[in-house]
């Protein structure tokens, strides 16, 4: 976080785990930290530098660990702390750095403090949750929740309401409440003490909410609404950020990485989070090319891709932050589909091309690249059937309030099929063999069946692997400064099948061009690029240098040239 150490993190690859679903080594069909440190020369192989881990303290599980009710443990689902403390300094010996996930907008609804609010009105717990009376015998006012109904649940004992932006199971926190933010500080100092490097913050961009708790303007159709306007980037919450940025790692010498998960953020904001001058953030997830494809209102209403306001959303992002602030890259992480199915083309002919032609494009990009579990071998969407399939709490809910309000039930499963999170969160695919290699025992998610053809084992036996074309794209990010801090100037920015952009330093340039389609394309280069030198290309046979201006792309062709 200091001026000294800031730029670490902007070479770094940074590999995401979503710990119940990589790899279970007591059987009990839930991935686990054992698994995670068997798992490691894995990691060290794919040459990522930093390992993120979704939440593995105590918890319900109702929304798989983002409904914390212990923050100073870990759950036994998971293992212990003693186990955890091995895993951290494996990770360290191997020379890779490890980052926490902090819930912080909300708790549990069995976390110790939740359960001392709602125990009465005048319990000192009350006022660090947030808690109304009734309007007229029913909610506060009209927010909706992200998982469907109301963001207010009528508590029984002492009659008033609290709210959730999630599910009823996870109250959010009130961070006007000094002691509430104290004690948040505490948590991330212990784990910080602890030895761990940094942390991912869900959705702190909402810990602040408009004063008064105002109703949203009404849709029409709609009952609740999510009121995006009045907690997504809030009045107090560059405040909040800063005053946690000084608290916990203002004495603290070392190599820290922070990055904010923030639904719904703009690049203006973007830029104040994470302008090092401000000490907020490193770096922010943001939303814009996650939702290209999705319904406005409701993101289960696929609308297809449109790949020219894929390339602009992040073209936006990319000019937006060149000078103050910086970008993280991803394509997917446990709340997204998988990006081959969705972006790509994973029929047979085109998957690993396909994979690796959009791996190559975040890749080249200005920003720090985010890889989710699975995504390096080009995992894809699971072939669901029907709602049965889904255990994901936001798919379950969607489901039930579409045939609440008599809706299409087969659009709702398409849907939930296409975008729905439980895509991500089938078992990681080690092996051709039993569920995969994942688990000895019985998959908490079914394995995905394309597991006995697609699977880390064959992978890193073959030289030209989607596994070993990013192991590629990391090399060449430690490799290369230039893509690391080159300027960023998009190209063809209208074509509705090539993604082309150059990045630039004063010593050099560098070209990165994909043909995002199946139908083969002829491109004109400039002539400053005839001679170039390629660096990477995703299919067997390209050429190593370019050698007119015409430059002829087969499907999913994607490569990347240093000028001479
Ligand atoms: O997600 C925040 C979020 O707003 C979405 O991306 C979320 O996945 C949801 O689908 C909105 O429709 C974070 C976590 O990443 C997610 O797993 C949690 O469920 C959520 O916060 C609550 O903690």
């Amino acid at each position: 976080m200091t001026a000294q150490h800031a730029a670490w993190w902007k070479s770094a690859v940074v590999y995401q785990i979503y710990p119940r679903s990589f790899a279970d080594s007591n059987g009990d069909g839930f991935g686990d930290l054992g698994g995670i440190i068997e798992r490691l020369g894995y990691l060290e192989a794919l040459g990522v530098d930093v390992i993120w881990l979704s939440p593995i303290y105590p918890s319900p599980q109702a929304d798989n660990g983002y409904d914390v009710s212990d923050y100073r443990d870990i759950d036994p689902l998971f293992g212990t702390l003693a186990e955890f403390d091995v895993l951290l300094a494996q990770i360290h010996a191997c020379g890779m750095k490890l980052v926490m996930d902090l819930v912080v907008n909300h708790t549990s609804d069995e976390h110790p403090w939740f359960v001392e609010s709602r125990s009465s009105r005048h319990n000192p717990k009350r006022d660090w949750y947030i808690w109304r009376d009734a309007r007229e015998a029913a909610e506060p006012n009209n927010w909706g929740s992200f998982f469907s109904g109301s963001a207010w649940t009528r508590d029984a004992t002492t009659g008033q309401y609290y709210l959730h932006l999630f599910d009823r199971k996870q109250p959010d926190l009130n961070w006007e409440n000094p002691d509430v933010r104290k004690a948040m500080q505490d948590i991330m100092v212990w784990w910080l003490d602890r030895g761990v490097d940094g942390f991912r913050m869900d959705v702190v961009n909402f810990i602040s909410k408009t004063s008064g708790l105002p109703d949203a303007p009404t849709l029409p159709g709609h009952r609740y609404v999510i009121a995006v306007d009045e907690f997504v980037d809030g009045p107090h919450v560059h405040e909040y950020l800063a005053e946690m940025s000084r608290e916990v790692f203002g004495n603290r010498d070392g190599e820290f990485i922070t990055v904010g998960e923030m639904p719904g953020v703009t690049t203006d904001q973007a830029r104040l989070y994470t302008d090092p001058a401000r000490g907020e953030l490193d770096m922010v997830f943001q939303f814009e090319h996650m939702s290209v494809d999705q319904g406005p209102a409701n993101k289960f209403e696929c609308l297809g891709l449109d790949l020219v306001v894929l390339k602009k959303a992040l073209g936006r992002w990319q000019a937006a932050l060149a000078e103050t602030g910086w970008n993280s890259l991803y394509w997917e992480n446990h709340d997204q589909p998988r990006v081959v199915s969705r972006f790509g083309d994973d029929s047979p002919a085109y998957w690993a091309a396909s994979a690796t032609a959009l791996a190559t494009i975040l890749h080249g990009m200005r920003g720090t690249p985010f890889v989710y579990q699975g995504e390096e071998l080009g995992m894809t969407n699971y072939p669901f059937q029907g709602v049965q399939d889904h255990q994901d709490l936001e798919a379950v809910n969607y489901y039930a309030s579409v045939l609440d309000l008599r809706g299409d039930a087969s659009v709702a499963l398409a849907g939930l099929a296409a975008m729905g999170r439980d895509n991500a969160r089938t078992p990681m695919q080690w092996s051709p063999g039993r569920n995969a290699g994942f688990t000895t025992g019985d998959p908490w998610m079914p394995v995905n069946p394309n597991h006995t053809w697609l699977n880390a084992q064959s992978q890193l036996a073959a030289p030209d692997s989607v596994f070993t074309h990013y192991q590629a794209l990391i090399r060449l990010r430690h490799e290369l400064p230039i893509l690391v801090h080159g300027d960023v100037t998009p190209l063809m920015e209208e074509d509705p099948q090539i993604w082309a952009y150059t990045r630039a330093t004063p010593d050099g340039a560098i070209l990165v061009i994909a043909n995002c389609g199946r139908e083969p394309r002829t491109v004109e280069v400039g002539a400053g690029w005839t001679g170039a030198s390629l660096l990477l290309g995703n299919l067997a046979g390209t050429p190593s240098a370019l050698t007119s201006t015409l430059l002829r792309l087969a499907g999913w062709d994607a490569r990347i040239y240093a000028a001479n």
